[in-house]
């Protein structure tokens, strides 16, 4: 914290915006010249699938690219005001930003959280999660080799009880940017309100995949499957529930039921559909779900298959398409984050409606239709932070701006707007007659 406020108040502080935006894209490409061993580090730390891996780091230097064009073009305003006066708007870095980051996307979540903190003129202190820390760690060598000065970008590691809380308790954080689970979120939120803290949120989904009986489904079902299979489900904003129009429902579940069962999961570098979730604890809370499924004779439509190279021992499970979920049941509601994707008919709109806005969260949903009117109809009605219509963006899209309504949080990264969660608007008012 010391050394974040001494670089703010410092050498980062003064450099000129311009001299800011090179540092970034200075990191933006280091993270490229490097991304084979960054995603290779991702991949072991986190179990994930090379592929994926790759994506996340081609993403987490895209973040640093698209920042690194910001810090001179952040500006403020002239306001019309009372004759004889001149108004104007600054838009003022925070000062030492903290990050807590969760485990599924060690790099993406990164690159969005810190690229948006830097540009706005922050100097950080992150806290990445103990059960994957170590691509941020090598992050941090980059940073410093790449100029950006020392104490502008602090990696510190630690158990969430001991370091995360004490990063959220520090009376010299100026703003708290939080990834991860709702009642961790709220313990943050909690502490950050006891000194006026502004906090930035984003807690998971779960993302409806809202089907019209018109849709494409050729279109449609690769995307609806990477959409729960990608990084094994521990997605937030993962499409883990499948609404369709009752006359297509068997169909498109017969459909789903054949790709569910060409899927494959095993070791990271076997590079497979999925990889192992993160840890034992994930592998319980997802094998819950299962059991619960079971005993409530819910239809499994569709499954994957774990490949004889998966260690018994491992944190694996098989991709599951669960038929004629309870839109009341756990499985429909709450977040699994594994790859089981909840199915259920609907009648028309208004039941879609229903159904997609009837769960806590609100992060990301996806609507196939080919009618127009009903697509902007759609798209107003559902209570989300993004909606993708004819397409779904699990995790992707740097410059669309991201976040939640009600349990899935608040405030928005990503894109230009994440920069003004980054800055305090002060406004100055000249009386010169
Ligand atoms: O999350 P935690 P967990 C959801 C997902 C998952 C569930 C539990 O549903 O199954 O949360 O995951 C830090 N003070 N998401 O238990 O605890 C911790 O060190 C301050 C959704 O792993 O929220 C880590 O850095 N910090 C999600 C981060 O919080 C604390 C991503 C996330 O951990 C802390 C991950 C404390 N007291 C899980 N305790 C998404 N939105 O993408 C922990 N942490």
């Amino acid at each position: 914290m010391r050394a974040a406020r001494a670089a703010f108040d410092g050498a980062w502080g003064k450099l000129a915006p311009v001299e800011k935006g090179r540092r970034l894209m200075a990191l933006s490409r280091a993270i490229l010249d490097h991304a084979d061993e960054l995603a290779w580090i991702e991949a072991r730390d986190c179990g994930k699938p090379m592929k994926q891996a790759r994506a996340d780091a081609a993403a987490c230097a895209r973040y640093f690219e698209f920042y690194a064009g910001a810090p001179d073009k952040l500006h403020g305003d002239t306001i019309p005001y009372t004759p004889g006066y001149t108004v104007l708007t600054w838009r003022e870095p925070l000062g030492v930003t903290g990050h807590i980051i969760p485990w599924n996307y060690p790099m993406q979540i990164f690159g969005r959280s810190i690229g948006g903190a830097l540009a706005a003129g922050n100097a950080c202190v992150v806290k990445p999660a103990e059960d994957a820390c170590l691509s941020l760690l090598r992050i941090a060598e980059l940073a410093s080799e790449s100029g950006l000065p020392d104490g502008t970008l602090n990696v510190v590691t630690g158990l969430g009880r001991e370091a995360g809380i004490a990063l959220a308790q520090h009376p010299g954080i100026d703003h708290l940017s939080f990834t991860g689970s709702p009642a961790t979120g709220t313990l943050v939120a909690q502490e950050a309100a006891k000194r006026h803290c502004p906090v930035t949120l984003e807690l998971g989904g779960k993302g409806p995949q809202i089907v019209f009986a018109d849709a494409d489904l050729d279109a449609a079902i690769p995307v609806i499957v990477n959409a729960i299979v990608q990084n094994a489900g521990q997605t937030c904003s993962a499409g883990s529930r499948l609404l369709v129009e009752r006359p297509r429902y068997e169909e498109l579940l017969e459909r789903l039921a054949k790709a569910f069962g060409a899927l494959r999961v095993g070791p990271a570098l076997d590079d497979l559909d999925c990889g192992p979730l993160i840890r034992a604890s994930q592998l319980e809370r997802v094998r819950g779900f299962l059991a619960d499924a079971s005993r409530d004779k819910l239809p499994v439509a569709g499954q994957g298959a774990i490949a004889a190279t998966a260690p018994a021992s491992g944190y694996y499970v098989a991709p599951t398409l669960v038929r004629d979920v309870p839109p009341s049941s756990r499985l429909a509601r709450e977040e699994v984050f594994g790859p089981v994707l909840a199915a259920m008919p609907f009648d028309d709109e208004a039941h879609a409606v229903k159904l997609a806005n009837g769960t806590d969260f609100g992060l990301v949903a996806g609507v196939w239709t080919r009618d127009g009117g009903r697509q902007l109809r759609m798209a107003r009605a559902v209570r989300a932070g993004q909606v993708f219509i004819n397409n779904y963006g699990a995790g992707g899209g740097v410059e669309l701006p991201f976040g939640g309504f009600g349990h899935s949080g608040h405030g928005r990264e990503k894109g230009f707007e994440a920069l003004h969660g980054f800055t305090a608007l002060k406004t100055v008012v000249l009386q010169h007659g």
